[in-house]
Parts: structure tokens; C-alpha cells; sequence
């Protein structure tokens, strides 16, 4: 029975599967007492090159999602012992919010207030059993890709543009819970020596490519281990949660050391540049202000001949 214009739907709809299948494979966990019907759901999900994880109660479900915090997706059945879908809803709602992960409640119930009841307890979308083939893979669809434009919209939130360093907003945000929990934080000021007269004599998009050169930089030197980021114009910061002063001060000069050797292909040609770095480490409760003394230090590197690290 199916017509040509569902044909064309479905055609419609494996293209958007395509589409999302693009990167890693997507995780989806299916939630289901019974045994039959979490195979059909893997099957359906399966055809479309999902990764699907299964679990046979809302127990174990939050077990899975706690080992696989990269699951996107979870289909889960009203009906099952213990704890059911909806109890299970709540439950996932205490520690991941609808942008983290989509959540489709699922039941052979018929009853009106079902669908209701899943999305105040925190489903993001309902399906009634039986349901058609071209329903299910709408909805799936349709929930991953909201939680992907979240993913992206939240990357592009807390990363810059150009240099594709964490941005000052994600710095903030990260590092002063991390501090918090600290007695003692080491935090470094980084900012590139002479950076104008680079513009002025190659150009804007030179200073561009130097930008982007020493961000590769840091982040070979100290990612992920330590938070780097472009804080503005031509600064960065790094952030050694667990260092002592001498060993990030060790670190930075490599870095330091490193660059001075480094020769950057502006296009018209081969360029060396140099950063000067401040580094502390103190007691501080709030990041802005061991950065400041950070950037004393900075300061005092600069007014002393540039390329090179005081702490
Ligand atoms: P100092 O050694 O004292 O730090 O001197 P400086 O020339 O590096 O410092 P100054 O603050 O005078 O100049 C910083 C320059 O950085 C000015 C600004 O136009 C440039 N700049 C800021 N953001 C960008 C950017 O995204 N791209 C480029 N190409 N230049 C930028
Ligand atoms: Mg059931
Ligand atoms: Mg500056
Ligand atoms: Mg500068
Ligand atoms: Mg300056």
C-alpha cells in the first residue's frame, strides 16, 4: 500500500539520515521490558546505521547512560516493572536536560494523556504503538537533529571563530568551578609581542595567520590537559588546575622557546614572532582577579624587553 508520494517522503527521509550520519555514528538507547520489542526498535534503528545500545529496564537504563554520556537519543517504553517510562523520564531530567539528550516515550496506551504525561515528566516527543515506519524515523530524525543544532549552537557559543581556542566565555565558565574546588590555582597571561607592527607591514590576514599559528601552538602544548583560550584581540590565557608554579613556568618557556624558533608562512613570506607570558599562582576565590596579577607580571615582561616568561 505504499503510494508514490510516500515513496517520495521516505527518499526525503533517507537523505536527512544520511545526512546525519555523517560524523560518528549517533547513540541511541532503547528502553523496552520486552524483549521482542526492543529488537524490532533496534532493527528499525539499526538499517539507518545508529549505534543502539538496549536496555530491559529503567534501572539499567540509567546505568548505560551514565557509562555512555554521549547518547543522543532514548526511546523508551511506558509500560515496565519497577520503574516505567515515565518515572524513568524523571529520573534521566535530574541530571540531563533536554539539550543534552532527546528523549521519545513510546506505548501500545491509548489512553489521551499519555502523550501529556510524558512531556511534563520530560519526553521531548511521544509515539503510539503500533506506529508507522515513516512516523518513527520522522521523530527520530527530528529529535536528533534538534539536540545536534544544540550541540553546534553551544560549540559555536564557547569557541572563537578564528583561532578555534575556547573563547573567554567558555574560560570563565570552566575554570572558576575548578578553582573553586581549589586551594591554590596557577593561571597564565600570554600576549603577543610587537602584534601591530605585524599588521601594519603584512597585512590584517597575516596577522591572522600568526593568530592562528601560535593557537595551534598552545593547544599542542597544553590541551587537553589545561584550558587554553583566546581571551580577546592578540591574549591568550592557560589555566594549570594542578601545577606548581616552576612546572607550568617550565611549560610556558618551552612554549615560549618554541615559537621563537618557529617560522610562519604569511604567503609573501617566512615570519618569526614572539610572545611575552605572565604567570602566578595565588590563593584568589575569583579567576579575574588572579589574572590581573597574571597580567602584572605580563606587564613587567613587557616593560623589560618582551619574549619572555616572569613569574
Ligand atoms: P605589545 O608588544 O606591547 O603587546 O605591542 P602590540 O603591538 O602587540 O600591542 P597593541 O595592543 O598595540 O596591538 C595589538 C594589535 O592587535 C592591535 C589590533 O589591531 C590587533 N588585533 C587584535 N585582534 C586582531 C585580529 O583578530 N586579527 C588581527 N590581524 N589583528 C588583531
Ligand atoms: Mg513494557
Ligand atoms: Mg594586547
Ligand atoms: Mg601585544
Ligand atoms: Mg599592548
Amino acid at each position: 500500500y505504499i503510494t508514490k508520494e510516500s515513496k517520495q517522503a521516505f527518499h526525503y527521509l533517507l537523505s536527512l539520515l544520511k545526512k546525519l550520519q555523517t560524523n560518528n555514528k549517533i547513540k541511541i538507547l532503547v528502553v523496552d521490558d520486552s524483549g521482542s520489542a526492543r529488537a524490532y526498535v533496534r532493527g528499525l534503528l539499526l538499517r539507518h546505521n545508529f549505534d543502539v545500545l538496549l536496555a530491559n529496564s529503567g534501572k539499567s537504563a540509567l546505568n548505560v547512560l551514565k557509562n555512555n554520556p554521549d547518547i543522543k537519543l532514548i526511546i523508551t517504553d511506558k509500560e515496565m516493572p519497577n520503574m516505567n517510562g515515565i518515572e524513568l523520564c524523571n529520573e534521566i531530567r535530574a541530571t540531563h536536560t533536554k539539550d543534552d539528550v532527546s528523549i521519545i516515550g513510546i506505548s501500545a496506551n491509548s489512553s489521551q494523556s499519555l502523550t501529556a504525561k510524558f512531556i511534563k515528566n520530560g519526553a521531548n516527543d511521544f509515539l503510539q504503538k503500533p506506529f508507522c515506519l515513516e512516523e518513527f524515523y520522522c521523530r527520530v530524525i527530528q529529535n536528533i537533529e534538534y539536540i545536534q543544532s544544540i550541540d553546534t549552537i553551544r560549540k559555536q557559543a564557547n569557541t572563537d571563530y578564528l583561532t578555534d581556542l575556547a573563547n573567554r566565555r567558555y574560560y570563565f565558565n570552566s575554570a572558576q568551578p575548578i578553582m573553586d574546588s581549589l586551594d591554590t590555582s596557577t593561571v597564565a597571561m600570554m600576549d603577543i609581542d610587537d602584534f601591530k607592527s605585524i599588521n601594519d607591514n603584512y597585512g590584517h590576514d597575516a596577522g591572522d595567520i600568526v593568530l592562528k599559528t601560535i593557537s595551534s601552538l598552545i593547544k599542542l602544548h597544553f590541551e587537553p590537559k589545561y584550558l587554553a583560550a583566546r581571551l580577546g584581540g592578540e591574549e591568550f590565557s592557560i589555566y594549570f588546575h594542578d601545577l606548581e608554579l616552576e612546572k607550568a613556568v617550565n611549560m610556558l618557556e618551552n612554549f615560549r622557546q618554541e615559537l621563537e624558533k618557529t617560522k610562519i608562512n604569511v604567503g609573501s613570506e617566512l615570519i618569526s614572532c614572539t610572545v611575552s607570558i605572565g604567570v602566578c599562582q595565588d590563593k584568589k576565590d575569583k579567576l579575574d582577579s588572579l589574572l590581573i596579577l597574571a597580567d602584572q607580571k605580563l606587564y613587567s615582561a613587557k616593560e623589560t624587553g618582551k619574549n619572555k616568561v616572569v613569574f
